[in-house]
């Protein structure tokens, strides 16, 4: 898939707030500095679209995207950020949390961990949530331009490995960069593959009858956008 344009929609501090949930949205999420809005920025090829800093916990907010004029990506928060006034942590991870389970359009949460660590607490703690949410999700492991080979592996590993202790089936896994763009096609391939499954699932609902007549416009051409998603997945 192809991004034709990218405009800023709103900034939320409530699940009330949001735009209406008309069209199919994919949420990046992970740690603060874990570079959410860096990739937001590099998979829409517009550099000052969503705010980067070196400072964690620089998105407070949550900033709806409207891509193609078809689907949102959403850049929340990162956890972990120590906010000092305890209510206000409250009320942003309430905010983060109403938004997960509540957003109807939501479908699925690209969870970003730092590739250069193992495993950290946080992470496993918020997939965990995640997982006994019921909450579909995708692993992301960025800043791959850092990170030697053999940790990431490990890191990778240790997912795999909750994932089974859990009894779920490994969820997708990228690797990205935004420093070179690794990961971007990968990413872009997914998200196109499931907005094209979600629309498919509209038209059937829709007109049964009309919708086997049209065997699905992808107006990209990009070749069987509506391949089911595990297919896409890189391989480890
Ligand atoms: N080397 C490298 N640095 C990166 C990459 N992505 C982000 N960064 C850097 O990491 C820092 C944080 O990036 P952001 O995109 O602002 O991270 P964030 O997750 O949105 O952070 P918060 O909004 O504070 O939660 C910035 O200094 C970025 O330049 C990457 O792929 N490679
Ligand atoms: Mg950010």
């Amino acid at each position: 898939m192809q991004i034709r344009s990218a405009q800023f929609v709103i900034s939320a501090t409530s699940l009330d707030g949001c735009p209406d949930p008309d069209v199919p949205e994919f949420a990046f999420i992970g740690r603060s500095n874990v570079g959410k809005s860096s990739l937001i920025n590099r998979l829409t090829g517009q550099t000052g679209l969503a705010k980067v800093s070196a400072t964690p916990g620089h998105t407070k907010t949550l900033n709806f995207y409207l891509i193609n004029k078809d689907w949102h990506l959403v850049d929340l928060p990162g956890y972990g950020f120590a906010q000092k006034n305890l209510a206000a942590r409250e009320r942003f991870e309430e905010m983060i949390i109403d938004y997960l389970e509540q957003r109807e359009s939501l479908i699925r949460v690209f969870v970003l961990i730092d590739s250069r660590l193992p495993m950290q607490k946080l992470d496993r703690d918020f997939v965990q949530w995640l997982i006994g949410a019921d909450i579909d999700f995708a692993l992301v492991f960025t800043k791959v331009d850092k990170t030697k080979p053999a940790v990431l592996r490990e890191t990778r590993g240790q997912f795999e490995t909750l994932f089974q202790e859990m009894g779920i089936s490994a969820a997708p896994m990228f690797e990205s960069s935004s420093e070179t763009g690794a990961g971007k096609l990968e990413l872009l391939r997914f998200i196109g593959a499931e907005v094209a499954t979600v629309v498919a699932d509209e038209d059937e609902d829709e007109d049964p009858e009309e919708s086997n007549a049209d065997n699905g416009a992808d107006d990209e051409g990009s070749g069987g956008a509506a391949t089911a998603p595990s297919t896409v997945v890189p391989p480890s």
